[in-house]
């Protein structure tokens, strides 16, 4: 697939064989991850990575964007439409960047944020003390409930009565359930607060109905467009009208310099696969697989936060097998399977070693696999976790499972 690097550079082309076959070769199941068409993978390869285009169509600084502009405009037309929008900015280089110029259009340092504590399934730019977003401004994180592992709208409405934040960010990283963004948004007026929507994770089952929209509750909604959604790597900001002008002009000039436009171009793709109707049917897959998976996980003695999931994801709480996450984590990549490890609600253990893993089934279900091929996985993964030190069992799981990704090929030119 990468003979013209090769031909300038077999050492770097040598790489990139080895991670595509790496690819193939695993069990893809890290909950942010997913595969995208090879349509969306041409576009972003464009020549378009030549072009500067600073600024926004009909208004750039450079001359030559005619092309540019049109390729943004599908892109913006065609987000605005996916999530019934009423503005889009595609220029956003990542999640952070979406959720800086969300944050930083809507609020002055020190300002109040609400957002949700990164153990409980936040994101570190919902308020961590690390990130900027904790640096800036003052944070306050809400928490889920310790008996149902939910969000608690009672404790976080008296928490918002309390700090009267300026924002409330709805959305999570390693959240299993379905967020009620209606809900969010009636603490929000009750404060006198903006409602922010981090729909990072859950875009995909929204483009395809298969989540609750944010809109129209959320007054900003940013997201990535490489998880569910299935696009090229980056970001987004959807808003209202009122605030378009100071979302564009938080992203560019004031947080960004010329868009990554082979990027933009690779989003319009992204979303004019998310209008089809096979896009809907691979999201209701990928739910059925998910909670087909967790059943599977729940008989065979693993304990998931929450009791289950509505989404893409499970999180399993593996303190009862005797296990940290991080060493399940190594224990499963070394058998052909790869996860991140977790922290879980009110987890004990610190984020470098959690007492979870976080287990999505997106990229399986972009190969083909539906709920016999999750049984097999749970297995599998079971297997692991009861002797993560065996190095016999993860080198007969790992044999199996390579042999049983051969039937799921993820790109034909190979
Ligand atoms: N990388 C994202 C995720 O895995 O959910 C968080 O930044």
């Amino acid at each position: 697939m990468f003979d013209k690097v090769a031909k300038t550079d077999k050492e770097t082309a040598d790489i990139l064989e080895n991670d595509l076959a790496r690819q193939q070769d695993i069990l893809q199941m890290i909950a942010s991850e997913n595969y995208v068409s090879e349509a969306v993978l041409q576009a972003q390869g464009c020549p378009m990575t030549n072009k500067y285009a600073e600024g926004y169509p009909g208004k750039r600084y450079y001359q030559g964007c005619a092309n540019a502009d049109q390729v943004e405009d599908l892109a913006r037309e065609r987000a605005k439409k996916l999530f019934g929008a009423p503005h889009a900015n595609v220029q956003p280089h990542a999640g952070s960047q979406a959720n800086m110029a969300a944050l930083l259009t809507l609020m002055k340092p020190g300002d109040t944020l609400m957002g949700m504590n990164l153990q409980a399934g936040g994101h570190l730019t919902h308020g961590h003390s690390i990130n900027f977003s904790g640096i800036l401004f003052k944070s306050v994180q809400y928490n889920v409930s310790p008996e149902t592992e939910l969000i608690d709208f009672v404790e976080l409405r008296k928490l918002a009565k309390e700090c009267k934040p300026k924002v409330i960010i709805a959305g999570a990283t390693a959240y299993p359930r379905t967020i009620d963004f209606a809900a969010f948004r009636e603490v929000a007026d009750e404060v006198g607060a903006y409602l922010m929507a981090d729909i990072a994770h859950p875009c995909g089952l929204i483009a395809a109905g298969q989540h609750p929209s944010p809109l129209p509750h959320a007054h900003v909604v940013t997201s990535t467009t490489h998880k569910t959604l299935r696009g090229p790597r980056g970001g987004m900001v959807l808003c209202t009208e009122e605030l378009a002008k100071d979302i564009d002009r938080m992203v560019f000039p004031g947080l960004q310099g010329g868009p990554l436009m082979h990027v933009v171009a690779a989003k319009a793709v992204c979303f004019a696969e998310a209008m089809k109707p096979e896009f809907v049917e691979y999201q209701k897959q990928v739910i059925k697989n998910a909670r087909c998976l967790g059943e599977e996980l729940v008989r065979r003695g693993l304990r998931l936060v929450s009791g289950g999931t509505d989404t893409h994801l499970n999180l399993v709480d593996l303190t009862a097998k005797g296990v940290t996450g991080k060493a399940a984590a190594i224990a499963l990549e070394q058998a052909g399977i790869t996860v991140n490890y977790n922290t879980i609600p009110y987890d004990k253990l610190k984020p470098m070693v959690a007492s979870g893993i976080r287990i999505g089934t997106s990229a399986l279900t972009t190969r083909g696999m539906k709920e016999e091929e999750m049984k097999r996985v749970a297995a599998w993964v079971v297997r692991v976790l009861d002797s993560p030190e065996d190095e016999q069992t993860i080198n007969a799981v790992r044999s199996e499972i390579k042999e049983f990704a051969g039937d799921f090929p993820i790109y034909f030119e190979q």
